[in-house]
């Protein structure tokens, strides 16, 4: 019997994403600090290629983010997020053949978001701010939950629990009970341990190992640990130095059931989709 509990087929808008192969995610961040020259159409242009070159890699998704999640960043209004995030949403949902995925916890923007044409609704804080489960359910697109305690801010200040598995998985299933009970049907949803979130080094990689067990909960899997702390403190490498642990990294998620992979090095990490591809086509 097939372990394959749901649709192959994703409906994200008015495009499908195809669940039963490894999907790219690219990370297009518009934070001030990324593509800063220019002012404003010099910033939107630059996003605009980044996100096409991305595409023309084989992402089939663009996560575009306006708030940034690093610890000690400011607090940013909603008003100041959807002013960097709209643009380049309508941009890219103008331009290219791609679902948009728009990185927010903010309603507003959930809201504007989906009127401009993106596919997907990524939240690190799953939807537990107020208003953001109705602003979701009304948007109806899928949306990815993500497991995080606390805020981005404080998360990484002595993280404990008695395993970090069952905190996860727990976690996630109770947002998924949320989610349903706010009408977000649970053929939507798509869920993510969120390495990084709230975690030690010993969390992350616990988490990575058993990844698989996540599969339990019975809805597609996203990994994010492109370039992030997990592999340079595994390895003793600077940020731009963590490309091969990246995609030591993406080809595990792959061999481990992840079905899409938020990555910032694009043809790289298809490279490393495609071949386990051919390898998994063979007799
Ligand atoms: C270097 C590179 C240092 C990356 C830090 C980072 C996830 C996410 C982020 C994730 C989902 C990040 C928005 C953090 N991570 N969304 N977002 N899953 N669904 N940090 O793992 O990339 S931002």
């Amino acid at each position: 019997m097939s372990v394959m509990h749901y649709s192959n087929r994703l409906p994200c808008g008015s495009r499908f994403l195809d669940l039963a192969h490894p999907q790219v995610m690219g990370i297009l961040n518009v934070t001030p600090d990324s593509f800063s020259d220019g002012g404003r159409f010099g910033r939107r242009d630059a996003a605009l290629r980044h996100a096409g070159a991305m595409v023309d890699a084989g992402a089939s998704l663009i996560d575009v983010g306006g708030e940034s999640t690093r610890p000690g960043a400011r607090a940013v209004s909603p008003a100041e997020e959807l002013e960097r995030v709209a643009p380049i949403i309508e941009a890219i949902a103008a331009e290219l053949d791609v679902i948009v995925s728009v990185d927010t916890s903010t309603p507003a923007v959930m809201r504007e978001a989906a009127r401009l044409g993106v596919g997907l609704i990524n939240d690190v804080r799953s939807l537990q701010r107020d208003g953001a489960l109705a602003a979701a359910a009304d948007s109806g697109l899928p949306v990815c939950l993500m497991h995080m305690r606390g805020e981005p801010t404080t998360m990484q200040q002595n993280p404990q629990y008695p395993d970090v598995l069952v905190e996860v998985r727990d976690f996630l299933d109770e947002r998924m009970a949320v989610c349903v009970a706010a009408g977000i049907a649970l053929e939507r949803l798509i869920l993510d341990p969120g390495f990084g979130f709230a975690k030690t080094q010993e969390h992350n990689l616990r988490l990575f190992k058993h990844l698989e067990s996540l599969h339990e909960l019975g809805r597609p899997l996203l990994v994010g640990v492109s370039r992030k702390s997990m592999i340079g403190r595994a390895l003793g490498r600077e940020v731009d130095e963590r490309l091969y642990g990246s995609l030591a990294l993406a080809a595990l998620a792959i061999t481990k059931g992840a079905h899409i992979l938020r990555v910032h090095d694009v043809p790289e990490t298809v490279d490393v989709v495609r071949m386990l591809a051919a390898v998994e086509a063979a007799e």
